[in-house]
């Protein structure tokens, strides 16, 4: 497999991803789909936070944005007012190491000061300032792709090749993170499912997952309870566990070292029988 070997730096903390792990969902936002707005207040998150670690997530996704389509813009102090208590109540509390998914660089910045060790970026560090911030944070970095902005991505995308477009987007992403001196080793790359992409083209991408890996970086996915799962199986939001696990380890076959997901149980169990049957 074109993962087994490789290793993701975060901060101090060299991952292992020789095998595939899971990076479990925390929304602390009051409009999150998926969540209901269930994990409003910092208490709530955190002990979310603390139950994700226990069923084996390997990173924890702290995210206080919703890039939900047609959302409102959160501005950089309520951002901050949402992740920072929860990032400094998680550190230290797991052996997780704990991710920020934010696209502002004064929210990178503040998250890896108060203990995040993996920034997670569906504008892949295309905001200005986000390049030096990342750099200097330490922190590994997602780069993700998205054609468009949330608010508009869905509008009928279009690409005459969307595995080729998606693949030299993230070697430009990966060229711009070395040029600003960011090591390769922190940096892990993301198709970006679901954004700014049609059914076709979610499919297209996770049937050639393997040939984006040519950007030589490892490979994170996020498949978990999207739009994909609910066209595939008729289910509604609540119901997508079934097809999330299955797209999650159709993903790890493919070479996918890093599976985003919200129920993290069900996925860490499917991935330890993937581990096992591929073998070393
Ligand atoms: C509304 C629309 C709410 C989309 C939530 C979402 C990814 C991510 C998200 C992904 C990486 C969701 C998405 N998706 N980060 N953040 N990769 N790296 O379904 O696919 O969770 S948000």
């Amino acid at each position: 497999m074109s993962t087994s070997g490789s290793v993701l730096r975060c901060k101090d903390t060299l991952v292992d991803l020789s095998h595939p792990l899971v990076m479990g969902v925390l929304n602390v936002t009051p409009d999150s789909f998926s969540d209901g707005g269930r994990f409003l207040d910092t208490e709530a998150a955190v002990r979310h936070g603390l139950d994700l670690a226990r069923q084996g997530a390997a990173f924890i996704d702290v995210g206080g944005e919703s890039t939900r389509p047609g959302a409102a813009p959160v501005g950089v102090e309520e951002e901050l007012r949402r992740v920072i208590p929860v990032i400094e109540r998680l550190r230290g509390a797991s052996a997780a190491v704990i991710s920020i998914d934010t696209s502002k660089p004064e929210v990178m910045r503040a998250a890896a000061a108060a203990g995040a060790g993996l920034i997670n970026d569906v504008r892949a560090l295309r905001e200005p300032g986000a390049l030096a911030a990342a750099r200097d944070s330490g922190c590994a970095v997602c780069l993700m792709h998205m054609r468009g902005e949330p608010r508009t991505m869905q509008l009928e995308p279009e690409y005459a090749d969307v595995v080729g477009e998606v693949r030299a987007f993230l070697a430009g992403r990966v060229a711009a993170c070395r040029a600003a001196g960011i090591a390769g080793e922190r940096l892990a790359i993301d198709p970006g499912f679901g954004f700014g992409k049609t059914l076709e083209h979610n499919l297209t991408l996770l049937r050639h997952l393997g040939e984006l890996t040519a950007a030589g970086a490892p490979l994170a996915v996020g498949l978990s309870r999207k739009s994909m799962v609910g066209k595939l199986t008729g289910r509604p939001g609540g119901e997508r566990m079934l097809g999330s696990v299955v797209l999650a380890v159709l993903a790890a076959l493919a070479g996918a070292s890093i599976v985003r997901a919200h129920d993290v149980a069900a996925t860490v169990e499917a991935l330890k029988v993937v581990t096992a049957v591929r073998g070393h």
